[in-house]
Order: C-alpha cells, then structure tokens, then sequence
C-alpha cells in the first residue's frame, strides 16, 4: 500500500511554492485569478489525501473550476464520499495547508494534521478528479497530480466533466456494490440514468416547442449535446433541446456575456440570444451546476425564471404526485433558500403551497444539510443552484408503496422516475433542466402560466469593490452585518423608506466583492434602494 513519500511532498510543493498570498476556503472551495492557485491544488491535493485515508479509503472528488467566475479564474473544490461538499470542518484544514509559508512547513503541517486527527497513514487513499474547459485547467490537473503521487494516493484523472457529473462519480464509486448503489461510474452511466428516468417521467406526455439552452460557452455544452444522445428526440416524444454557446474552443469565451450568472445579474438574455416571444430559453452556469429560466414576453418584456421558481414549480409538482399517489403523509416536503430568494417567492410557499422554508446562508452546502430534514426537500439558491433530495424513508415509501388505482399508479410511476431523474448528490443544471421540462410537460404549461403562478417583488443585485471585503461580516443567515459597525443601522434607516423594502449586504464568497441585494414594490424602487445599499457599503468600505 502506497504511503506518504515526504521527500516528495516537499519537492512537490518547491515545484508549485505558495506565492506569499493568504488563501481562504470560500463559499465553493478556494477560487481566483488562476496564475496564483498552483500551490493551492497541490495542497488541496493533500488534503484529498488525507481525507480519504481518514475515512478508510473512500473516493474523494477534487473538482478544478471556477464555475461562473471570469475565464482568467480558477478554483478547486473537494467532495465528499456521498457526492456532497466537503465536511466543513475540514475546510479550516484546507486553509491550513494552503497557508504554510514553506515547503518544510506543509510537511510538518501534513504530519501533524495526519496526527491530530488519528489518520492511519497506511490507509488507502483514493481521489477522483476532473476539470471544466477553462486553459489553465490541464495546468492545475499537473499540481493536483504531483500532490497525489507524493501522498501516494490512488488516483483516476475523468478529464472534462460538468461539477455535478464529478458528484455523481464520486456517489457511484463509494456506494458501488452496496444497497445504496447510485449508478455507474462513468460518463455514459450518467446520461444513461438520466436518460432513462427523464424517459419514464414523460410517458404519455408531450412537450411543446423547443427550449434554447445557452451554455455559458463552458463543459456544460458538449455534456448536454452529448446527453441528448440518450434523450427521445422530439418525434418520439422527448423535448427539441437548442444548444447554443457551447464554443469550448476559445475559453476566453467563457461566460462572457452569456451563462447563467449573467442572465441573473444583468435581467436580461444574452445578446446572442435570438428567440421570439414566449419562447423557453434556460441558461446554464460555467460548469453546468446552475440553470435559470427565461423569456421574452408578447410585450417584449424580459422575463426571469429563476432558482426560486425552479424551487416553486417543482415544490408544487411533488406535492401534487405525493397526494395523488396516496403517498403525502409519508411525504412532507420542505423548502429551502437563501436571503437572495425574492419575497413573493417564500409568501407563496408558505401561504399558496402551505409548506415550510428555511433561510439558510449562500452556499449549496448550507442549503443541502438543511434539506435533509425534510423527507422531501428542495432547495435552490435565486441564481439556480439547487436540486431536490428524498430522504432514505421517502425512497423506501416511494419505491414500496402499493398504488390502490391507475391515477394513483401513473403518479407513483412519475415520482419513481423523478428519484432517479434528479442529482442527489449537489444541483445539476441538466438534471434540473430536464426536471423544469417534465413538469411544464405534466401541467402543460408554457411560460407564460408557470410566471403566473405569482408575482415577483422587483429586485436588484450589485456588485461592489471595496478594499477589504473580509470587514463585511454577516450574520442572521446573511440578513443582516454585524460589522464593520453602524452599517446596518443605516441600510435598516434606508430599507425603512420603502413599500415591501428588503436588502442585505454579504461579503461574496467567490470573488472580491460585496454583493447587495434589494427588492421593493416597484422597479424603480428596488433600484433605487440597491444604489443607496451599495453606496452605504463603499462608504463604509472605505473607512478605517
Ligand atoms: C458558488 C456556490 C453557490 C453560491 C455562488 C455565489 O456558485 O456554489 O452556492 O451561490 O457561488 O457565492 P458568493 O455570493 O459567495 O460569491 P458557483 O456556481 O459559482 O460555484
């Protein structure tokens, strides 16, 4: 069995020295300008190490990329053995390692975390990777190696992957030959699990017109072009999916002016986009975890379908099947968001769908430990992170229950089909797409209907650079700032001031900046509200 060589490790690390910079594990692993996370990834390499040895050699996941960030960026992140995100404790212990100001530091860092934690060095270590599309990945996948074959772990390079199909791999290996089997681990096991569970959900179903989906020119484009494969085309009953930015080639392309995170901060579709009115248009993020919804009305006004209404729509959809299969009492379904969730969103779960929400703060982590309370619980952040997990209990009843007539059977069918359907291990945008598809097909419902089903508070989000984002603490799942002090009594004097006024400012996680977010009764309203947040910000920024 392969152990740590420590001559290697510190010849490794002298390949890829720590820059001199202080690095922290943020809302999605370590993320930023690409040129300086070498010595990250090898350390982050370490760490994966150590992780699996810990727990007796389990797979761990590293995953190389900087999901909607700029092209110039990268980022790498750890999963854990089920697919989730890496235990949070640990986090502190990547942000160790990814400090030690020397070679001889890291190894003496190494050796004492190996220790402290009771890590049996003998242990097999096993670590998965990929990467997305972005030009400095095959350079990173080189650091994260070197770190590998110095901790002698066993490793397996799955080269350009989507995050959540990285997830998923991870799920298969771990739960491989078990009673919790998730699937094949590879590719094609995925988009032939999905394939097959989006198949079924639609039987004696059928969409109507097509869905343009632009793909932030990143991993996510090739990924669904090759998933349509496993798709029935539209003669056979399936969705007419169009694929459009998916230019891997240039990764400069990368999302610049398209992708998911554009369409949502900006409100508007990608310049590119050449769709007619009413027609389905989705975006996805840089590395296909994100999907939001959109189109352009019959009067020419944008339209967004965003995390919230995916959450909505699906929320209503589960609890439809669950009564309708005889099953809601075995199935209480719960939903979860962040402070970025729009207001008339979480009135409308909690007073038209009559089901509980949690506030969690940003971070597909949070949202994903708080579903699991729920025996069905569908979490989304508003920029389109999310997926839907059944609880152990809610996969037994669905997959035992006896249905006592056709309607309760054609029900059933549909919600088995959706547990497969669905990525239980992080949010997926082509699970999810896929997901939005099968219900608009269910309820027959264009656009313009799911919009309908209530009314957005009109909201802004702003993006502020100031000189230390770190002096931003937020507290109260993110609602409110503990400091820097004063700042949340002006932004509570300003809010104040407007009808339904509601904002927050948070330190982003994965950039330097601070985010604000208002809504209020008009447009010109929460506009003007998040201009006088942000100013609030910067002035407070700029103090001390
Ligand atoms: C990541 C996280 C998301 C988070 C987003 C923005 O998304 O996975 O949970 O909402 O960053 O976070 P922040 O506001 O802290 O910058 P992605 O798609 O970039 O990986």
């Amino acid at each position: 069995m392969a152990i740590m060589d420590p001559k290697k490790l510190v010849e490794g690390s002298a390949k890829h020295p720590q820059p001199g910079k202080v690095f922290q594990y943020g809302t999605a692993g370590f993320r930023m300008k690409a040129n300086l996370l070498d010595s990250v990834v090898y350390r982050v390499g370490l760490l994966a190490a150590l992780r699996s040895r810990k727990l007796n050699g389990q797979t761990i996941g590293v995953m190389i990329t900087a999901s909607h960030n700029p092209p110039e960026d990268n980022g790498v992140k750890l999963v854990d053995p089920m697919g989730e995100m890496l235990e949070a404790s640990w986090e502190a212990y990547a942000t160790l390692l990814a400090n030690a100001a020397t070679d001889e530091a890291l190894l003496e860092l190494y050796k004492k975390l190996s220790s402290d934690l009771k890590i049996n060095g003998e242990a097999p270590a096993r670590v998965i990777f990929a990467r997305d599309t972005r030009a400095s990945g095959s350079r990173l996948v080189g650091c994260l190696i070197d770190a590998l074959e110095a901790a002698g772990a066993e490793h397996t390079d799955f080269k350009l992957l989507t995050t959540p199909q990285l997830h998923y791999l991870v799920r298969c290996v771990n739960t491989k030959g078990t009673q919790y089997e998730y699937g094949d681990v590879s590719e094609q096991g995925y988009y032939e699990k999905i394939g097959a569970a989006f198949k079924r959900a639609m039987k004696h179903r059928k969409s109507s017109g097509a869905v343009t989906v632009d793909c932030a020119n990143g991993v996510g484009g090739p990924k669904l072009k090759e998933l349509l494969k496993y798709l029935p085309t539209k003669a056979e009953g399936g969705v007419d999916i169009k694929v459009i930015n998916d230019d891997v080639v240039k990764p400069e392309n990368l999302n610049v002016q398209c992708g998911a995170d554009f369409v949502k901060t900006n409100q508007r579709a990608p310049p590119s986009s050449t769709t007619k009115p009413l027609e389905r248009c989705a975006s996805l993020d840089g590395d296909a975890d994100r999907v939001v919804y959109y189109f352009t009305s019959d009067e020419n006004i944008f339209r967004l379908l965003d995390g919230d209404r995916i959450a909505t729509l699906a929320a209503s959809f589960l609890g439809d099947l669950g009564r309708q299969s005889g099953l809601a009492e075995h199935l209480k379904i719960g939903v979860v968001q962040t402070a970025y969730a729009n207001g008339a969103s979480t009135q409308y779960v909690e007073s038209n769908l009559k089901l509980p929400v949690i506030c969690t703060p940003t971070g597909v982590k949070h949202l994903h430990h708080a579903a699991t309370r729920f025996d069905i619980g569908v979490y989304f952040e508003a920029n389109g992170h999310g997926t839907v997990l059944f609880s152990p209990a809610a996969l037994k009843a669905i997959a035992t229950h006896e249905p006592q007539s056709p309607a309760q059977q054609a029900a059933l069918e549909t919600l088995q089909a959706l547990t497969e359907l669905i990525n239980q291990t992080v949010g997926d945008a082509l699970s999810d797409l896929l997901l939005v598809e099968v219900i608009l097909a269910h309820k027959n419902w264009g656009m313009r209907e799911w919009l309908d089903t209530y009314v957005d508070l009109p909201n802004r989000l702003v993006r502020v650079e100031v000189r230390d984002r770190n002096m931003f603490v937020a507290v109260d799942a993110e609602r409110r700032l503990e400091s820097p002090p004063g700042a949340q009594a002006e932004i509570d004097k300003l809010v104040g001031k407007y009808k339904q006024g509601r904002s927050f400012a948070r330190a982003s996680g994965t950039e330097d900046a601070v985010r604000v977010y208002a809504e209020a009764a008009t447009r010109g309203e929460a506009d003007d509200l998040a201009g006088k947040v942000a100013n609030v910000v910067r002035q407070f920024g700029a103090a001390a």
